[in-house]
């Protein structure tokens, strides 16, 4: 089931929701969301994502983005995300035309305990065609954002993205068809220079999304392309912050799900480097409705980036006394095994896993079991003949931590045991079918 906690927080004085959600991937699953730049800001990790809805008539085209607003996630484990709410809409910013519902892929960053939100969008047309970007400012990573009046000029595309040099230096990137880059003035409000095309990228098919970092003297410059079908994600490298660059290789393959783009932003969270993508895990088959995701990304000792392989359990440990996603899974059984949708006219219900053969397994890698060995697990499960699992931990052939027994029954139930063979610490979770008699699993939970 949809892995948000059922805990909604009004916070009165400042009008708005809060909710507390826990993620594997994707990592937000009550709403869509796009094209995360990820920062650390105060020691958490702040998302700052596009906001797909599906269109309505009237708001929006059908077969297209539709956006309209921007909320900020923020995690300090990348496990718990805690959605801030609303931090600006496209009705609230003069320059822009509500009726366009474009507010497309964001950045935020620091400077000098201000932060400043940068984002594209169609313009009114007295300010130009197509795609400019605009700034907001706040003294709040998670806002709310006052925009500016005017957008930033001399900017035409999409994908705003900012580095802050060790030098103090500041640049704008963006994208319209390829990447455009500039030096920003200090008060990261206009240009210092004039806009130029970073031209030594791939020569054929689509470029966008720039996300540049500094690692090591490095400038990595990574951005999603279309070198077949579908967009995926590569970088290009070099010593200078505005190029050359010379490209160095793809960070990710192409969605399995053929979600036509992709976007994404690279960050070190306590020594760990992540990557922050979308694919359209939610709504598969409309991939203009997305989800975002992350995983663990590595470089090899002369800088480049090995290839990140994208997964459903993503980063960050399990709490056991969470609602244990199992259907986010590491790994599964070759036979017997597979997931689905809760219910696929409402994806947001999440996911089951289906064992349904003798002995096939589904494998939760990081579930923390703290230093207090859990008395009882719950286990949300529903089996229409009666099946029995096992729960093993560490590996499929692991110690056995218990057995329990499903009702035979077309509902789901929680079925709860205390005969617990368990070690504290943390452990791989793996669930699997005793018999021939299948079983759907909703999600496992341990009790202290
Ligand atoms: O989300 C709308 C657009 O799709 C973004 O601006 C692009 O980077 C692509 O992800």
């Amino acid at each position: 089931m949809n892995n948000i906690k059922h805990v909604l927080l009004i916070i009165a004085s400042m009008g708005f929701l809060i909710t507390d959600a826990t993620g594997q991937n994707p990592l937000i699953q009550d709403q869509f969301t796009a094209d995360p730049t990820a920062r650390v800001f105060n020691g958490r990790v702040y998302v700052y994502p596009s906001h797909d809805i599906p269109a309505q008539p009237g708001r929006g085209r059908a077969d297209w983005f539709v956006m309209e607003d921007y909320h900020v996630f923020s995690s300090s484990n990348l496990s718990d995300w805690t959605d801030h709410g609303i931090i600006l809409r496209q009705n609230k910013v003069n320059w822009v035309d509500s009726t366009s519902f474009s507010m497309w892929a964001p950045d935020c960053i620091e400077r000098n305990g201000k932060y400043y939100f940068y984002f594209p969008s169609n313009p009114k047309a007295v300010y130009g065609k197509g795609f400019t970007v605009g700034v907001a400012i706040s003294g709040n990573p998670d806002g709310p954002f006052i925009p500016q009046p005017e957008p930033i000029k001399k900017i035409l595309g999409i994908d705003p993205n900012i580095l802050i040099d060790k030098d103090g230096q500041a640049y704008i990137f963006w994208s319209q068809g390829r990447i455009f880059a500039a030096k920003l003035k200090h008060d990261m409000l206009e240009l210092e220079s004039e806009p130029r095309v970073v031209g030594e990228l791939p020569g054929k098919g689509l470029i966008e999304g720039p996300f540049v970092f500094e690692r090591n003297g490095i400038y990595y410059m990574t951005y999603p392309h279309v070198q077949n079908k579908v967009e995926r994600l590569e970088y290009a490298i070099s010593d200078n912050p505005m190029g050359p660059f010379k490209f160095a290789g793809v960070i990710m393959d192409e969605s399995p799900s053929g979600c036509w783009t992709n976007h994404q932003s690279i960050l070190n969270y306590n020594n760990q480097w992540y990557l922050f993508y979308h694919h359209n895990d939610l709504s598969p088959k409309f991939d203009k409705n997305r989800s975002i995701r992350a995983d663990s990304l590595f470089f090899n000792v002369d800088g480049t980036i090995r290839k990140v392989i994208p997964t459903l359990r993503g980063v960050g440990l399990t709490e056991a006394t969470h609602e244990i996603q199992i259907d986010r899974y590491s790994s599964i059984s070759d036979n017997g095994a597979s997931i689905s949708f809760i219910d696929s006219l409402n994806t947001f219900k999440g996911w089951k896993a289906i064992l349904g053969t003798k002995n096939a397994w589904v494998q939760y890698n990081a579930v923390n079991f703290g230093d207090r060995k859990p008395k009882s697990v719950q286990i949300r499960a529903l089996s229409q003949h009666g099946g029995i699992l096992q729960l093993f931990l560490d590996k499929a052939d692991g110690p056995l931590l218990t057995e329990i027994k499903i009702p035979k029954s077309t509902e789901w139930n929680t079925v709860i045991t205390r005969k617990l063979k368990l070690r504290n610490g943390i452990h791989n979770l793996i669930v699997s079918l005793k018999d021939n008699n299948p079983v759907e699993v909703d999600w496992v939970k341990f009790e202290k």
